[in-house]
């Protein structure tokens, strides 16, 4: 097996590769993990294609659903195991791995920065081989985050989401950003994506559009906004 074998057939569902890297003995099962995500319109595209806007809300995790679904079956044909960030907690540490694969860096608000992408990316599995498979050398670049001196990203939460506190990565208040996106005033953010990740000047290319936007937000809200007392 050879990674471009591996880049080839993921990107055939409309995701995309993202590196990997070799995990100790200790760590996992296996001698090559492979990071699989999205980028772009590609995997929203072949998503929409295969499961239609009016049967997303019979399941609570449909892009879940879909991506083991179609991971499984690369899995099998490379001869791979899928492991997925999905589905805990536990979780498994996807954004540390992530780290380690390269080419990406940590943001002030939490999600990963990529020099193209920008914040407008995910993981949405990992393949691991029980081989040594060569991987090509990251993109060695430096975090976008190191000569952004304003940081937009901090201050476009309408509820004051982020709280930076003088550390590296800001307090994120889940239950103010849940509650705002909704209420009719938070719109902006459930149909448009959420402002802080919007202000970022890296990756607008990859902004995503407002059907996948509205999905996701949708789903963020049905899985965590508290039951209603009434
Ligand atoms: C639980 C979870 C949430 C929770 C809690 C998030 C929180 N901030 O506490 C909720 C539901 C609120 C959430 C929300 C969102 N999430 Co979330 N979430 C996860 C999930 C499923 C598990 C995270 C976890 O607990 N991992 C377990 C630990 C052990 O793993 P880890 O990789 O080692 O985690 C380390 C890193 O996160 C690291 N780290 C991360 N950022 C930084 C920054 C600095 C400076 C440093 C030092 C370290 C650091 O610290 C962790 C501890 O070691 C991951 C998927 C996954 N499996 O990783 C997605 C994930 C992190 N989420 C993701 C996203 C996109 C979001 C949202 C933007 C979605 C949205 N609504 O638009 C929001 C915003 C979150 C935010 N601002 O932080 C993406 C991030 C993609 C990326 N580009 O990096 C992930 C990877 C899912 C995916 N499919 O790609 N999320
Ligand atoms: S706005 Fe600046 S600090 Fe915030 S994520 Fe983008 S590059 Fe990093
Ligand atoms: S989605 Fe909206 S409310 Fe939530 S953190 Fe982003 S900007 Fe703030």
């Amino acid at each position: 097996m050879d990674f471009q074998t591996i880049k080839d057939t993921v990107a055939a569902t409309g995701m995309i590769v993202r590196g990997g890297f070799h995990p100790g003995a200790d760590e996992i099962k296996g001698q090559t993990l492979v990071l699989v995500g999205n980028a772009g319109p590609k995997m929203w595209q072949a998503f929409s294609d295969a499961v239609p806007a009016d049967s997303r809300d019979q399941d609570p995790h449909p892009l879940d659903t879909w991506t083991k679904r179609v991971l499984e079956g690369v899995a099998a044909d490379l001869g791979a195991g899928a492991l997925y960030p999905f589905g805990g907690p536990p979780y498994q540490p996807f954004q540390s791995w992530a780290v380690r694969a390269g080419g990406v860096h940590p943001s002030p608000t939490g999600p990963l920065i990529d020099a193209e992408f920008g914040l407008w990316h995910a993981y949405r599995g990992a393949l691991v081989f029980d081989t040594h498979i060569d991987l090509p050398e990251p993109p060695s670049h430096a975090s976008p985050c190191e000569s952004c001196a304003d940081k937009p990203c901090l201050d476009a939460c309408p509820t004051d989401a982020f709280d930076p506190k003088g550390s590296e990565r800001a307090d994120y208040d889940v239950k103010a950003c849940v509650a705002h996106i909704a209420d009719p005033a938070g719109r902006d953010c459930f149909t448009g994506g959420c402002l802080a990740r919007r202000a970022c000047p890296w990756g607008r290319d990859y902004v995503y559009g407002t059907e996948q936007a509205t999905f996701h937000m949708k789903k963020f809200v049905a899985n965590h906004l508290p039951p209603s007392s009434s």
